[in-house]
C-alpha cells in the first residue's frame, strides 16, 4: 500500500492518528517503535539538527532527502513540513512533484510569507493574503498525479494574534481550494483555541493539532474535540537535547561515563535500530 493511501485511511478513521516529529532515520524508527502512526518530517528538528535556525534556510531539495531518509527508516507514513512552499506557486508545483514520487505521503503548507520563521519564535509572522495562498493550494492540488497523495494546508492566523473568526475564514478557503486536511497552529497554553475553531469548523477536513505549548491537552480529549492528528513536533528533539546535554556534561564533569552507563542505549540496541543483523543476512 502507497505511504499516501495509508495516511489517507489514518485520516478517515475515528481513531486518534498520532504523529511523531523527527529529523532523520532514526527519529523516525523511534517514533515507529513508540507506537506512532506517521511521522512528521519538522523543519524545526530539520534545522535544530543542523544548528540552524527555523527560518526558511534549508532548501526543499534538503528537506526532500531528509523526508526520503525518514520514509526508509520505518514503516509509517511520513508527513513532509514544507513551510511556505519554499517560493512562489512553480516551487511548490516543483515540490509537490517531487516529494510525491519519492514516497512521501503528504505535504504541509502554511499560509505565512516567505521567508518564514517558527511560530514560536517572537518575531514578525506575517500572514499571506487568502486568495494568494489558496492558488497555492489549488497549484499543488493540480499537479500531483497519485490520487491519495495530500496537500496539508496549515494556518497560521493564531499564530500571527488573529482571532477564531479568521482562523476558520482561512481554513473554509483553503478547504474549498482543495485541501486534503487543515492543520490550525496555536502557542496558547492551553486548547481553548483549537476548541473553539473546532466548534466553528464546517467542512469535512480532517483538522491537525500540534499540541506543543497546549501539551496538557491528553489525545483522548483532543479526539473527542474533533482533532483527526496531532503531530507531537518537538518533543523527541527536545528530549534529545536534555540527554544529550546531560550525558556530555557528566563525561567532562566526572571524568568518565561510569554514572550514567545504566542509563545509555546499548550500542547493541544502537545496532538492532540499524537493523543490522538483516543487512548482514544479504551477504550469506
Ligand atoms: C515544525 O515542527 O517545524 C513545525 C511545528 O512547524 S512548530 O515548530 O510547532 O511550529
Ligand atoms: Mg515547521
Amino acid at each position: 500500500m502507497l505511504n499516501s493511501t495509508r495516511l489517507r485511511q489514518l485520516l478517515a478513521a475515528p481513531e486518534l492518528t498520532r504523529a511523531a516529529g523527527a529529523h532523520d532515520g532514526l527519529g523516525a524508527a523511534l517514533a515507529e517503535e513508540a507506537g506512532f502512526e506517521a511521522v512528521w518530517a519538522s523543519g524545526l528538528g530539520l534545522s535544530a539538527a543542523r544548528a540552524l535556525p527555523d527560518a526558511s534556510v534549508l532548501s526543499m531539495a534538503e528537506i526532500l532527502q531528509a523526508s526520503v531518509a525518514m520514509s526508509r527508516a520505518c514503516s509509517l507514513p511520513v508527513v513532509a513540513d514544507c513551510d511556505t512552499g519554499f517560493g512562489g506557486v512553480l516551487n511548490v508545483a516543483h515540490m509537490v512533484r517531487e516529494f510525491e514520487a519519492a514516497g512521501i505521503a503528504a505535504v504541509c503548507i502554511e499560509d505565512k510569507v516567505f521567508p518564514k520563521v517558527n511560530s514560536f519564535a517572537e518575531h514578525a509572522q506575517p500572514l499571506a493574503p487568502v486568495a494568494e495562498f489558496c492558488h497555492r493550494v489549488e497549484v499543488a492540488k493540480s499537479v500531483q498525479r497519485t490520487a491519495d497523495f495530500a496537500v496539508i494546508a496549515r494556518t497560521e492566523a493564531y499564530i500571527a494574534g488573529m482571532d477564531t473568526a479568521e482562523a476558520l475564514r482561512r481554513a473554509r478557503a483553503y478547504a474549498d481550494a482543495g485541501a486534503d486536511a487543515l492543520l490550525v497552529h496555536s502557542k496558547s497554553a492551553g486548547p481553548e483555541q483549537i476548541e473553539d475553531f473546532l466548534a466553528g469548523w464546517d467542512r469535512p477536513l480532517p483538522v491537525v493539532a500540534v499540541p506543543t505549548t497546549y501539551h496538557g491537552w491528553p489525545a483522548a480529549a483532543a479526539r473527542d474535540a474533533g482533532v483527526s492528528m496531532m503531530i507531537y513536533a518537538n518533543q523527541g528533539l527536545r528530549a534529545t537535547v536534555t540527554a544529550v546535554r546531560a550525558a556530555l556534561e557528566t563525561i567532562i564533569a566526572e571524568g568518565s561515563s561510569a554514572s550514567i552507563e545504566p542509563r545509555l542505549a546499548s550500542v547493541k540496541d544502537v545496532f538492532a535500530l540499524q537493523r543490522l543483523d538483516e543487512w548482514m543476512a544479504l551477504e550469506r
